[in-house]
Formats: C-alpha cells, sequence, structure tokens
C-alpha cells in the first residue's frame, strides 16, 4: 500500500475541498485520481474532501456570493468526483444484511447526501432501495407495506422540509406500519435531538455515522443475520 505523509494527505483533501467549491470538475477528478494513488481511504476523501466543499458552497450560497446556478456547478462537480471513487468503496461486511429503503422526504430534492449514504450502506453489505427524491408519507408507508423492508431512511435538508419527516413518522404510525421497521433519519436540517423528539430509531450526521446507525438498528430486529 502507497505510504503518504499526513502533510500530503491534508493538502490533497484541501485541494479537492476547494475544486468542489470553485465547481473545477477536471481539478475535482484529478484530484480524487491523487487520492486514490495516496492511500487515502475513499470514505474519508469523500467526507473529509469534496463534502467539505459543499459546506463551502453552502456558506457562499447563504451570503449571497453564490446563486443557485453556483450551487448546481457545484454538485455537478461533486457528482463527477463520485464516480471516479465510488467504484473503490471498499466492500465489506456480510451480504443480505436488512433491506433498506432511502428516501428525501417530501419538497426536497437534495439527494446527494442519502446518495452518498446509499452507497457507504451497500459497500457495507446491505440490501438498498432507493425511494428517490420529494418522496411523500404515503409512498415512504408504500413502500413498508411492499414487503421486506426493515429500515427506512430519510433525508432532509431543509428546514421548510423537516416537518416532512414527523408527518412521515405519525403517517406510518396511524397506518399502522411504524412497528414493522425501524427508522434512521440525517440531513442538514435534523439533528440527534430532533431525531428523539419525533421518535424516530436513529440519527448520523454523516454516511460513515449512518453505516453505525443502520447496524445498530439492524442489530435490534429479530432474525437479523449481519
Ligand atoms: C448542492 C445543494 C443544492 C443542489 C442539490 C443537488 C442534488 N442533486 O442534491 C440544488 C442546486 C438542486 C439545490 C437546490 C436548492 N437548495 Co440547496 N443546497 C445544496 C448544498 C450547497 C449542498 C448539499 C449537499 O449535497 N451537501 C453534501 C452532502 C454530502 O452532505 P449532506 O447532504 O448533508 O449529507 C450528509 C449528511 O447530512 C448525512 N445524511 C444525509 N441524508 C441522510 C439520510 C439518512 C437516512 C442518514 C442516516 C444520513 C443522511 O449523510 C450525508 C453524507 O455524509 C446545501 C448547503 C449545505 N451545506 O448543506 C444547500 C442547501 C441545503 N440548499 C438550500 C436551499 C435554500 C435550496 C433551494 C431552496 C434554493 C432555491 N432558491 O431554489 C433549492 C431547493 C430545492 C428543493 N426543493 O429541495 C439551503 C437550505 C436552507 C435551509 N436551512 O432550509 C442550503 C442549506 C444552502 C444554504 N446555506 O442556504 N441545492
Amino acid at each position: 500500500m502507497n505510504r503518504v505523509r499526513v502533510s500530503d494527505r491534508a493538502a490533497i483533501l484541501s485541494r479537492l475541498r476547494d475544486a468542489v467549491a470553485n465547481f473545477e470538475v477536471d481539478e475535482v477528478k484529478a484530484a480524487c485520481l491523487d487520492a486514490l494513488e495516496a492511500g487515502i481511504p475513499v470514505e474519508e476523501t469523500i467526507l473529509k474532501g469534496m463534502a467539505r466543499g459543499m459546506d463551502i458552497v453552502g456558506g457562499l450560497y447563504e451570503e449571497d456570493t453564490y446563486l443557485l446556478p453556483e450551487l448546481i456547478m457545484a454538485a455537478e462537480a461533486m457528482n463527477e468526483g463520485l464516480s471516479v471513487l465510488k467504484p473503490y468503496l471498499k466492500k465489506g461486511g456480510a451480504e443480505h444484511r436488512a433491506v433498506i429503503a432511502l428516501g428525501s422526504v417530501e419538497g426536497d430534492i437534495h439527494d446527494i447526501g442519502k446518495n452518498l449514504v446509499g452507497s457507504f450502506l451497500t459497500a457495507a453489505g446491505f440490501d438498498v432501495r432507493d425511494l428517490g427524491v420529494d418522496v411523500s408519507p404515503e409512498e415512504f408507508a408504500g413502500a413498508v407495506n411492499d414487503g421486506d423492508i426493515a429500515i427506512l431512511g430519510m433525508s432532509s435538508l431543509m428546514t421548510n422540509t423537516r416537518p416532512a419527516i414527523e408527518r412521515t413518522i405519525k403517517y406510518l404510525e396511524h397506518s399502522n406500519f411504524r412497528s414493522s421497521v425501524k427508522i434512521i433519519i440525517g440531513g442538514a436540517s435534523v439533528d440527534r435531538k430532533y431525531a428523539d423528539r419525533v421518535g424516530a430509531d436513529g440519527y448520523a450526521e454523516d454516511a460513515l455515522a449512518a453505516v453505525r446507525a443502520a447496524k445498530k438498528v439492524a442489530g435490534s430486529i429479530e432474525n437479523y443475520s449481519g
């Protein structure tokens, strides 16, 4: 395995962060390849490099330096980088763990984080069903009704879509599906306190923590063999 000095590793991750923040697609791809060559774990490259770049973009948007087109270009740059790195996400863990369905909640079309969570979960051996974006409470319940789903993951990035999580949980309760699934939630608009308040079974702040949260709730499901 290639050895890389801590300072080099930090330099590559900063380069990647800045390339995403400046939506320089070619530079993002080149930095991803350099990170691979330097032996930096793919998870770290994604979360400590590219995702930090997206945080910068969010901050610049908030202060009106960036507008919507810049958000879109940064998202494209991140997706290009992810396509370079995804094939190298480590496959680990047992196959045929619990089935987990993921969706961005009603009104929310942000999906980079959700998709990342899906990729990390797949790499960890979970069977992931992607319900897409703008998923209504009825659609979440429909997915549970369809069968073998053990865990439902909901993503919300905006304060005005956060209430859709609570609505979905209430809808699952009213339609008697709540007890058949474990629920984990994430995304920039939520935190552990909110998760506890609405009665979710787990919360995670990033994709690595999402794998831990999924394993934890899966561990409490009867007949789970992971
Ligand atoms: C990229 C982006 C977009 C892209 C989305 C592209 C796409 N395909 O996803 C586009 C340009 C489409 C967009 C649109 C809009 N956006 Co936007 N967007 C962002 C931005 C810059 C980055 C989000 C991102 O991808 N981050 C990188 C990923 C890796 O991180 P993440 O999503 O947080 O996911 C991680 C964790 O949260 C967690 N996680 C996420 N989901 C889940 C789910 C589960 C189950 C678990 C366990 C964990 C988990 O793990 C993930 C991986 O580590 C954020 C700013 C920010 N810093 O969040 C604004 C931001 C979310 N957007 C914002 C806004 C306002 C909008 C628009 C309304 C803009 C407009 N005027 O139209 C629209 C809304 C569209 C809609 N209806 O949803 C605001 C929301 C403000 C608020 N607090 O409500 C933000 C915060 C920007 C800001 N600072 O103002 N956006």
